[in-house]
């Protein structure tokens, strides 16, 4: 599918709208200066694109962005995902892998609409979503009880969740959207009552961590993978909360029980060796949430460093994996 394996669009968004806590907004900052572009440009020898700029977005004044359906802060978060969107659509279109680094998993909307509809016009296919996460984020406005929209992208993106109103993602359209078949869950064990009924309702696959204790993570992603289809465009959009907070500490919602740091390495290297990744989202690393001390804040950003596209074949060769990526289409 990637007409351009080696070039990556890099879309980093400081953004922290979607929930309440403040500080995941400066994880892109943070992840860069960490080194983690010069990690893709040096050792991975992808040639970047769009990586000098990092968009912060602020929340409106709550005077101007009183909540909507239960919604808190929706106007920005509307405004700021659709901004997303394009930025991930214009890098897609030119057919490169796009690396979203957020932000809160809000961002989500915007990074998948933007990919879905780039895949759409470029290759006239679906994509399927690989959502990797402790938690479901696909309560609708009605059923959330915190009314934070990172835990709902998923109901906006699948059409569960839906509205006329531009201002209140109305400007969702279906060129947009994904089939609730072609979504995968990897990680889940803090999902909300409202949540498993939408997921049992519309027979969404789901790999709990009770899964991957019971099949082992390499069972566990070739039935997602099967579960998606051979030759399909996937984005990979993961959640820093579902590797254990032993390994990433510093985020806004950790829940014990976690991925290791090497099962969440797996994950994105098997799913780049499909040679069907097309986007991925790297989210809800907050660097100011640090229990005890600094350290939690350190190593979650370095277990951030280890997650972006990372293909280590047997051979060792970056090269070798890299040219895995290419296939015709
Ligand atoms: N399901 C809860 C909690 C939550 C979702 N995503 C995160 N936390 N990170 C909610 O608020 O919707
Ligand atoms: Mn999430
Ligand atoms: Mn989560």
């Amino acid at each position: 599918f990637l007409s351009h394996p080696e070039d990556l669009g890099v879309v980093a968004v400081g953004f922290s709208g979607g929930q309440g806590k403040p500080g995941v907004d400066a994880a892109p900052t943070a992840l860069i200066e960490s080194g983690l572009l010069d990690q893709l440009r040096d050792e991975l020898g992808y040639n970047l694109h769009g990586h000098d700029t990092v968009h912060s977005y602020s929340d409106l004044h709550p005077a101007q962005d009183p909540p909507h359906r239960g919604m808190k802060n929706p106007r920005a978060v509307s405004a700021v995902t659709r901004r997303i969107a394009e930025q991930v659509y214009n890098q897609a279109k030119e057919g490169r892998l796009v690396l979203t680094l957020g932000g809160d998993h809000s961002v989500a909307i915007g990074t998948i609409a933007g990919s879905a509809k780039a895949i759409r016009e470029r290759l006239g296919r679906e994509i399927a979503v690989i959502w990797v996460d402790a938690h479901a984020d696909i309560n609708t406005p009605e059923t959330s009880g915190s009314g934070n929209i990172h835990g709902m992208p998923v109901s906006f993106l699948t059409g569960l969740a839906r509205e006329d109103n531009e201002e209140f993602f109305g400007w969702l359209k279906d060129e947009h959207r994904i089939s609730v078949k072609k979504l995968v869950y990897i990680g889940l064990r803090d999902v909300d009552a409202g949540e498993k009924r939408i997921l049992r309702e519309n027979g969404i696959k789901a790999f709990s961590m009770f899964d991957i204790d019971r099949h082992g993570i390499g069972r566990v992603m070739e039935m997602a993978l099967a579960h998606i289809g051979s030759d399909t465009p996937i984005h990979l959009s993961f959640d820093v909360d579902a590797l254990d907070p032993m390994w990433a500490p510093s985020t806004g919602t950790p829940v014990r029980g976690g991925l290791t740091l090497r099962e969440g390495d797996y994950i994105c290297e098997v799913v780049h060796q499909t040679g069907s990744l097309v986007a991925v989202d790297l989210v809800e690393v907050n660097p100011r949430l640090a229990p005890e001390n600094d350290i939690g804040a350190h190593e979650t950003v370095r277990a951030g460093l280890h997650l972006p596209p990372h293909s280590h074949n047997h051979s060792g060769s970056t090269a070798t994996a890299m040219a895995s990526t290419v296939t015709s289409g």
